[in-house]
């Protein structure tokens, strides 16, 4: 997105500072939004132990996300010693440069409004629970914790090379979207499954999906969709295989990819790795 868009998204704009942060004000969220918070976790928490990784399943206890709408301070507290991560309280969808300038300082914007009740099964934009419950728990697990603020750095150095579109793929597949092969199975490590009701089982059970072993330019390549299910999911062996394969300096990539046309979300190549 652009930053010129920003301001005709859902969330309130007006109030916020220059880096887009503002005040969660917790103490205006409604019974109802947080009846509505502790129905969405309820949903998710029952189904994380067989489809999430083992780290987001661990860490959650912690967090006592079950109670209500989470207060920023209270996990900035936990956040800091662990992985010297702090969350800021965002209107919603940031321009990129904004969005790539709080991870490179390791401080994860998360939107401060909760759906509507009509949109207990899907959301189009990231709200709080999105936000909260898919992406803060592995803000605990170092080496992710580490790779998000390279991806960071990278945003800002991709944005100058005018390389947005190939490095939102990266964030898309694994991020957002990604996979982990582990002992018991494959499991989920995305936000965007791991806060869904029905992408979460989909994406680990169905046999519809590809699921592909990671590459980086295969990724940065691929097309992906916003309004279905995932047609491919990109699998890490751990999470060390994306700090060091993302460590680079994508200025070469990014020469590689220019002129090639990209693989559309469903394309199966005769060097993936299928799983
Ligand atoms: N803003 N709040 C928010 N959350 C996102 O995930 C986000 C964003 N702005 C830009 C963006 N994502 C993507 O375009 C980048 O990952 C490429
Ligand atoms: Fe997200």
């Amino acid at each position: 997105m652009t930053g010129e868009t920003v301001h005709n998204l859902r969330g309130d704009y007006s109030r916020m500072r220059p880096d887009y942060t503002v005040e969660q004000e917790w103490d205006g969220y409604s019974d109802a939004e947080h009846d509505l918070w502790r129905r969405l976790f309820a949903r998710q928490v029952a189904l994380a132990p067989k489809y999430a990784c083992d780290e987001f399943v661990e860490i959650l206890p912690e967090l006592h996300f079950g109670d209500g709408i989470p207060r920023f301070d209270e996990v900035n507290a936990k956040l800091k010693p662990a992985t010297n991560w702090q969350l800021v309280a965002v209107p919603g969808l940031l321009p990129d440069i904004t969005f790539f300038d709080h991870l490179a300082n390791r401080r994860f914007p998360v939107t401060v409004w909760l759906r509507d009740p009509k949109e207990f099964d899907y959301i189009v934009e990231p709200d709080i629970f999105h936000d909260f419950y898919g992406h803060v728990p592995l803000l605990f697990q170092p080496v992710f914790a580490d790779y998000l603020q390279a991806y960071g750095r990278g945003g800002l150095k991709a944005h100058a090379l005018g390389a947005i579109e190939m490095l939102a793929r990266l964030y898309w597949y694994t991020v957002e979207f990604g996979l982990i092969e582990t002992p018991k199975g494959l499991r989920s490590y995305g936000a965007g499954t791991l806060s869904s009701g029905g992408e979460l089982p989909y994406c680990v059970d169905s046999p519809n999906p590809n699921r592909i072993g990671f590459d980086l330019l295969r990724i940065m390549r691929t097309r992906y969709k916003i309004d279905t299910f995932q047609e491919t999911y990109f699998v890490i062996r751990d999470f060390s295989e994306l700090f060091e394969a993302t460590a680079p300096d994508f200025t070469p990539y990014y020469e590689l990819l220019q002129g090639r046309p990209p693989h559309e979300a469903s394309t199966v190549l005769p060097t993936d790795r299928v799983l």
